[in-house]
């Protein structure tokens, strides 16, 4: 069966950020709703092309032939490719789009938390991509009509380098994952994103929240041996997206808030035992 490389078929409703930006009405690459008005996406989807009226915003979808009645599309009021990026580099490959018209949330349409600087994803914490990028064909890639979902385990950016450096005639100390990046996917190979997922969400849930980790951006080819997804690092890019959009609000997640069941129990706990021996002693 053909698939993402490696996924599943998502539900209705299960990624409600996940967007298609279309150029000329066509999907050409993901994007991640952030507030009413902002996605997130990669700059490389806007390299060639960045007229905003030949760009359009599909939300609230999981096929693309049939996105159905929950669905909008919105045009495209402004780009703003990261100022860093250069093309061949990588870096930089972080983009906001703003949309013409706020949209309305529903079930189906609803934002993804933009973690603050300070939030870190570790090595083996396990994420989701989700796209309706290449699918792997028998000797060519095909595009997805319905939205592909894969839970991708973090690899350090140690581990990534080192598995770049694998059969490659590249100098030992060379970085290929530099620190606006954040690797995830299979040393294995087998499953990964592929084109056409391009700016779509590496989103990881941290307690009750989804976060938005990582932009897809590249990688060597597609689910092959030693050659993990690279993905842009959201939390690096938080200052810059601030500028952008100075309303957003970003999310600290620490062990404390999603360990709070936790923390309250303590709490009472340590209130009862306290009364109990305030009790005795007054007895
Ligand atoms: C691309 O060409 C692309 N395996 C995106 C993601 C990956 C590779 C290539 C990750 O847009």
């Amino acid at each position: 069966m053909k698939r993402i490389v490696g996924g599943k078929d998502s539900q209705g409703g299960e990624w409600p950020w996940q967007v298609s930006i279309k150029l000329n009405g066509d999907h050409h690459c993901g994007g991640s709703l952030i507030t009413d008005r902002w996605v997130v996406s990669a700059s490389h989807c806007f390299k060639e092309n960045n007229t905003t009226s030949n760009f359009s915003v599909l939300l609230g979808a999981r096929k693309l032939s049939d996105p159905g009645p929950h669905s909008v599309t919105v045009g495209v009021s402004r780009i703003v490719p990261n100022p860093t990026y250069e093309g061949d580099l990588r870096t930089g490959d972080i983009a906001l789009v703003e949309l013409k018209e706020p949209v309305t949330f529903s079930h189906r349409i609803i934002p993804i938390c933009v973690p603050d600087a300070r939030v870190r994803f570790l090595p083996n914490q396990k994420c989701w991509v989700t796209g309706w990028g290449e699918v792997e064909g028998r000797d060519r890639l095909q595009t997805s009509d319905i939205l592909q979902k894969l839970e991708v385990p973090i690899i350090s950016t140690n581990t990534c380098n080192a598995l770049y450096h694998q059969g490659s005639s590249e100098p030992k100390g060379t970085q290929d994952i530099k620190r606006d990046m954040i690797c995830a996917g299979f040393a294995a190979g087998r499953q990964d994103a592929c084109q056409g997922d391009s700016g779509g969400p590496l989103a990881c849930r941290m307690g009750d929240s989804w976060l938005l980790a990582g932009v897809v951006s590249w990688g060597e080819g597609c689910a092959q041996k030693n050659r993990p997804g690279v993905y842009a690092r959201v939390t690096y890019y938080q200052p810059w997206i601030h500028s952008v959009i100075p309303e957003l609000k970003f999310t600290s997640v620490n062990t404390r808030s999603s360990n709070s069941a936790s923390t309250v129990s303590f709490g009472l706990i340590s209130i009862i035992i306290s009364t109990v021996l305030l009790l005795q002693s007054l007895e």
